[in-house]
């Protein structure tokens, strides 16, 4: 049986091995929340791209004040750049991507990321193929407070700290803690029987990527299984809870709304 993983699906096989005979799936889409597993999700074209796929699976028809999709790129790919007026943060999951900005060429592989304020031009593309995930928000200006700077990183080398003390749960934060910042990603990392410490229930919306591993997920009233490649949505104020099971650890991506009046749009 193929392995479905974030890092190595391609959509060739994922139709195949990902076949349903008897209507079932994991995909369960409630009001508060959503999960959204890789056998239900549908690519389709985007206007300005060429040689590649979207899958939107989060936008404001579910309730989102943002947009989270994945790029599928096969050879020669280029991508449409964020909408007028928005800032966005895209995440590389498999093979490579390149960003021009002015002169610049910068070259971004797995695990390495780039935040696009709205001012940024940019052209994104692939030579050889790969995935990426993308938030995207329209971007809420603070009066006084200058625009958010482009920021390209590396996940793999940001320092990793522990959730309200607990050394298990580490948590990696891609963007810095700066006013002109409304939209937090952040990387949770959990070893193999670590949980969050409490049922948090916030006034702040989430966007997730299962990166490894897997667990158990409540969201609102439901306990569900989740794994590699899976993506949920929670609506604000959606109770949620997770769980890290198995024989190794495992890591989410994350987004949240962040540093603004919960008064402003
Ligand atoms: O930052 C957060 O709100 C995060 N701890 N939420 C979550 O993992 N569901
Ligand atoms: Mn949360």
């Amino acid at each position: 049986m193929v392995q479905y993983n974030a890092y190595s699906c391609t959509p060739e096989i994922s139709y195949n091995a990902l076949m349903q005979h008897f209507g079932f799936t994991r995909t369960s889409v409630q009001r508060e929340h959503s999960l959204l597993t890789p056998d239900s999700f549908i690519r389709a074209p985007f206007p300005g791209d060429q040689n590649g796929t979207r899958v939107v699976h989060i936008n404001p028809a579910i309730g989102a004040g943002f947009t989270m999709f994945t790029l599928e790129a096969a050879s020669n790919a280029t991508f449409a750049p964020a909408l007028d007026g928005c800032s966005s943060l895209i995440f590389i999951l498999e093979g490579a991507f390149s960003l021009q900005i002015a002169k610049k060429k910068h070259s971004l592989k797995v695990g390495d990321y780039a935040f696009l304020p709205l001012t940024a031009d940019y052209t994104l593309s692939s030579k050889n193929g790969g995935r990426a995930i993308v938030f995207e928000k329209p971007y809420n200006a603070i009066a006084g407070t200058n625009l958010p700077e482009i920021i390209i990183g590396n996940s793999q080398s940001l320092p990793k700290n522990p959730v309200l003390g607990d050394p298990r749960v580490l948590v990696q934060t891609l963007l810095p803690d700066q006013p002109s910042f409304d939209f937090a990603v952040n990387i949770m990392n959990f070893e193999t029987g670590a949980h969050l410490s409490l049922v948090e229930t916030h006034v702040m919306e989430h966007g997730l990527l299962m990166l490894s591993g897997g667990g158990i997920y409540r969201l609102g009233n439901d306990w569900y299984p989740v794994q590699t490649g899976d993506v949920i949505y929670m609506a604000p104020y959606c109770p949620q809870w997770f769980g890290a099971l198995g024989s190794a650890s495992s890591s989410y991506l994350i987004y949240k709304d962040w540093n603004r009046h919960s008064l402003e749009s």
